[in-house]
This record gives C-alpha cells, structure tokens and sequence, in this order.
C-alpha cells in the first residue's frame, strides 16, 4: 500500500472566518511525490478536537510524516519553518468552542521544549531558491499550533517518522507563496524519506 504524508491545515478561528492554510494543503491532498500519497486533513481550533482527528488519521493508513500547518499574525511576513513546540498554552483569542487557556501546560510533568523532526534546510533552501521569503523560528506561540505540533512530537509516531509544523501569513497575497510553501515541504519530506530507504536497503 501507498504511504500517506499527513498535511494538516486549520479551520476558522477568531477573526479569521476563513483559514487559508486549509486550502494550502487542500492544494496538495491526493498529489504523490517519490511513492508518498499527500493526505490533506483539516482540524478544528479547538485542542481536544483536533487531537482526537488526529488520532484517528493516525489510526487509518500508514502515516509515513506529518506536516502540520497554520496561519500567524501576520499578514504578510516570511513562511516560519518551526524548529520547535512549547508545552505551553495560553490563548489571547478563544478557540472555537469559547475556551480560553491561561498560564496552562499541555501536559504535566512533560518535556518544556520539543524538536520537530521535518528536513527543514532542505525545505528552506528550495524556498529560496523558489523565492519564497522563509525563515526559521523557535517560537511557535502558545495557542493551537503550537499545542498541536507539540501534540504530534510528544505522540510518539514510529521511529523515523518526521513531525513538524509550518506557520504561514494570512493575507490574500501571501497565498501563492503558501502554496509553494506547503509544496515544498511536502516534497522534500518525501524525498528526505526515500532518500533514507535507499540508504537503509544500500
Ligand atoms: N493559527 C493559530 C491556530 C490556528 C491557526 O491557523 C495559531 O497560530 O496557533
């Protein structure tokens, strides 16, 4: 069977009635690079939610890499490659069932700071090439993408499963350079993933 690359976008939130990093990866859903199938999965903004939608993705065919997205404040900013997940949560805008966290922790007892896994210099070096203006973060926020790419950090997906997070500016304009974005990470993640069962099999 044909291993799926998970591509994670948001729904509405706030005063975003429409999220455009769900048509970011809607662009991408059924497309295949190097064997890998794209799955395009949209969550709610709302942490038990989307984990649990999560889950089940998880649970369906084998996900080789997750790539989750979201919008920032930003209209117009670079992409931001996120290096890494807080496990922190404190929302400044409710989600959207009217949740407000303050001063929280995503799990107790669990690690402040974790790494995502993505092959982010390989993604960030075709965005430049392409034009994209991108740069690398280490502060990914402390609201639903923050959670959930810690989420998926903490989850433990098999061995060698490449988790990460990309945040993309919201305005209109940006949303070609969105697509390249999303484009590129996907594809370099599948080609970083056969590139390492070549090398396993060498
Ligand atoms: N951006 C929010 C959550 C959903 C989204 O697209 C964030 O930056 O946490």
């Amino acid at each position: 069977m044909q291993e799926t690359i998970l591509l994670t976008g948001f729904g509405p939130f706030g005063e975003h009635t429409h999220n455009p990093s769900q048509d970011a990866v809607q662009a991408m859903d059924g497309r295949s690079c190097e064997g890998f199938r794209f799955k395009a999965l949209t969550l709610p903004v709302q942490l038990e939610r989307a984990t649990e939608a999560l889950e089940e993705a998880l649970a369906g065919a084998p996900v080789a890499a997750v790539i989750a997205c979201g919008i920032y404040g930003d209209a117009s900013g670079p992409v931001r490659l996120e290096l890494a997940a807080r496990n922190r949560l404190h929302y400044s805008v409710p989600d959207v069932d009217g949740k407000l966290c303050r001063d929280e922790v995503i799990e107790a007892g669990a690690p402040e700071l974790l790494y995502g896994t993505l092959p982010l210099a390989g993604i960030k070096q075709r965005l430049e090439r392409e034009g994209v203006a991108c740069t690398l973060s280490e502060d990914a926020g402390s609201y639903l993408c923050n959670a959930v790419f810690y989420w998926l950090a903490r989850r433990g997906l098999p061995e060698g499963t490449p988790v990460g997070f990309v945040h993309l500016p919201h305005g209109a304009e940006a949303q070609p350079d969105n697509l390249k974005a999303l484009h590129a990470a996907a594809e370099e993640t599948a080609r970083r993933l056969a590139a390492q069962r070549v090398e396993a099999t060498a």
